[in-house]
């Protein structure tokens, strides 16, 4: 997108984009300017702490990271702004993201994360969330949550069962 991005996606590494190609793909449905870049906590501590400081000024409103495992990167993230930073725990190989759900949630008191489900409803949800943090200054964002949510109830009473 071309227009100055207001949210940044973020995450550990580029095995987290299935996962995260779900915010992506929302914010760009709600016609939200967003950038996604991979920023590892572990593997880039220095580039994540440059993302994190430089981000407000860089006109970013909120940041949605992701990450697996020892999923560091959203508190780390959050330790260096004071943004609204939203946390999803991205599926792990072995622990099935409770590890990561475990390593975002947990956050000392004064330093918020906002923590949202393991996987691809929690990349989905981030992203409506950041729609909706958006949208308290914008209505037009606003009317289209709630075109959103009609959309969806139409759905699920015109669904039938086998
Ligand atoms: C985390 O480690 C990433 O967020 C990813 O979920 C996990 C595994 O990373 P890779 O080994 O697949 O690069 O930092």
């Amino acid at each position: 997108m071309s227009e100055q991005p207001l949210v940044g996606v973020i995450m550990g590494s580029k095995s987290d984009w299935d996962t995260m190609a779900h915010a992506d793909e929302t914010l760009t449905e709600f016609g939200v300017a967003h950038e996604c870049r991979i920023v590892s906590a572990h593997r880039t501590p220095e580039w994540m702490a440059q993302y994190a400081v430089e981000a407000e000024g860089r006109g970013l409103e909120v940041i949605i990271a992701g990450a697996g495992g020892a999923a560091h990167l959203p508190g780390m993230v959050a330790a260096q702004t004071t943004l609204p930073v939203l946390g999803v725990p991205v599926e792990s190989r072995t622990m099935k993201g409770i590890d990561s759900l475990y390593s975002i949630v947990q956050m000392p008191g004064g330093v918020p994360v906002a923590t949202l489900a393991i996987g691809t409803a929690g990349a989905k949800n981030a992203a409506l969330l950041a729609v909706s943090i958006l949208a308290n200054g914008r209505p037009e964002l606003r009317e289209k949550l709630h075109a959103f949510r009609r959309a969806q109830a139409q759905k699920v009473m015109e669904d039938t069962l086998p």
